[in-house]
């Protein structure tokens, strides 16, 4: 058990909060569940991605990863032993449909009928999410989320996904994070398909938001009383000094990192402010998209992991900013700054300024060097420290009227961090890669001890 004397005081309470309120844990397919040659899947865009050398730190991929589709059963039963009453994952868009259009593959998807049935027989609400970056490779090749085209078969997959398992699941999210999709993936070029163009991240950024507007009455109709979302990566953005310079760098900031999907998502269209600093590179809409875009949703799926501090910083790009460290404050091992109060502030902003329907935390997490005791143990209380102070963070964000109805632990296991191959563990549960052993965190044991009350 962790030394709970190392965790912060008043701990929070699960009862705390609401007999309703979900716990839950939360991960995505190409990062743990491997087997990507089985069972009919096809090429995604990051098994392309990371087969050209550099692209991963570790020169690693998703191939193997935890091994999930063989060893769900085991993984399912972790996740009953922690308590949480939900469970967050993603379908693997090449397993349905290997090149991205057309007949379904039903191996790809018996594969989550069947994890859906083992969730529900262990009396774990199923959250399925249809896209968590991994496109099918064929369909980059006909120019991926660039190309309007790609709405139209997201939709199409949605579909086939939605009837065959929307009997069952009843909490659909369209899209993780759009904004690493479209910049990481298309402007920074860290994530696939690699691409460095600011104008096709903000087209990305378009179509992403279209297919999940589309795809809303779709999932509806095949999944009776189902509430539909969407999770983005939104964070509170904070002046780096008091100058005005800098407080109208925070407002530009905000604008592309958080405005530019809540803002058209809320039925406000693109922000007048950010358009206007594209010059050259507004994306292309066609009357009646930002209709579409605005269809309402159920809920908005927040991760949060960190604020960003920002600086002016002329001639930086469209949006002229630059994100700044703030010196001496306790960062992860991936640098990520440590702030619960960030999470408090940044659902208040959202309650006030946007006022979804219901609000969860899909994920919340970090990384740290783990070490494994010469007794197998982990011993990662800072882990468990965050962990705590989250969601006490969110004990007090529902205190002050948010309407905040679950938390995602970000991740059950140790995973494929993306660009971070295996270098990066975010998991409660550590993943011994060469043995496919699970072994619990301190972390995971603090979860279970507060889920158990
Ligand atoms: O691992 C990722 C996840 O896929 C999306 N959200 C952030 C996590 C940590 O980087």
């Amino acid at each position: 058990m962790p030394d709970t004397d190392a965790l912060p005081k008043p701990m929070p309470k699960r009862a705390d909060f609401g007999a309703d309120f979900l716990w839950g844990c939360a991960t995505s397919s190409y990062q743990i569940e491997g087997a990507v040659h089985e069972d009919g899947r096809g090429e995604s865009i990051w098994d392309r991605f990371c087969a050209t050398p550099g692209h991963i730190r570790d020169g690693s991929s998703g191939a193997v990863a935890c091994d999930h589709y063989h060893r769900w059963p085991q993984d399912l039963d972790l996740a009953r032993s922690l308590g949480v009453n939900a469970y967050r994952f993603s379908v693997a868009w090449p397993r349905i449909q290997a090149s991205g259009r057309g007949k379904p593959n039903a191996k790809g998807l018996d594969f989550y009928s069947r994890l859906v049935d083992g969730l529900l027989e262990r009396g774990i609400q199923p959250w399925a999410t249809l896209y968590h970056w991994d496109l099918p490779q064929a369909l980059q090749d006909a120019g991926g989320w660039a190309q309007r085209d790609t709405v139209e078969a997201f939709v199409e997959y949605s579909d086939l996904v939605t009837r065959h398992l929307g009997d069952r699941v009843k909490h659909w999210i369209t899209h993780n994070e759009p904004w690493c999709t479209a910049f990481l993936g298309h402007f920074e070029g860290h994530h696939a398909p690699g691409i460095k163009s600011w104008k096709t991240a903000i087209q990305v950024v378009h179509h992403l938001l279209l297919s999940h507007g589309q795809a809303i009455p779709v999932v509806r109709r095949n999944s009776a009383g189902a509430q539909v979302g969407i999770t983005l990566s939104l964070h509170p953005i904070v002046p780096a000094s008091g100058s005005a310079a800098d407080a109208a760098a925070a407002l530009r900031h905000d604008g592309s990192r958080n405005r530019w999907f809540l803002d058209p998502l809320h039925g406000r269209g693109y922000p007048a402010d950010v358009l206007a600093l594209l010059g050259t590179n507004p994306p292309t809409v066609v009357p009646g998209d930002l209709d579409t875009i605005a269809t309402a949703t159920d809920f908005l799926g927040v991760n949060y992991y960190f604020p960003e501090v920002v600086a002016d910083a002329p001639g930086a790009g469209d949006i002229a900013t630059r994100v700044v460290e703030r010196p001496g404050v306790e960062r992860t091992a991936f640098g990520w700054e440590v702030s619960p109060q960030g999470l408090v502030t940044l659902l208040q902003r959202i309650h006030r300024d946007y006022a979804p329907p219901r609000l969860y935390i899909t994920e919340n997490g970090s990384t740290f060097d783990d070490v494994v005791q010469p007794d197998g143990s982990i011993r990662d209380l800072q882990r468990c420290s965050y962990l705590a102070r989250h969601i006490e963070a969110c004990r007090e964000a529902v205190a002050s009227g948010v309407p905040l109805k679950g938390y995602f632990a970000w991740s059950l296991l140790d995973n494929f961090e993306w660009a971070e191959g295996y270098l990066r563990r975010f998991g409660i549960t550590h993943v011994d890669y060469a043995t496919q052993q699970r072994t619990l965190k301190a972390s995971g044991q603090w979860y279970a001890q507060f889920l158990h009350g």
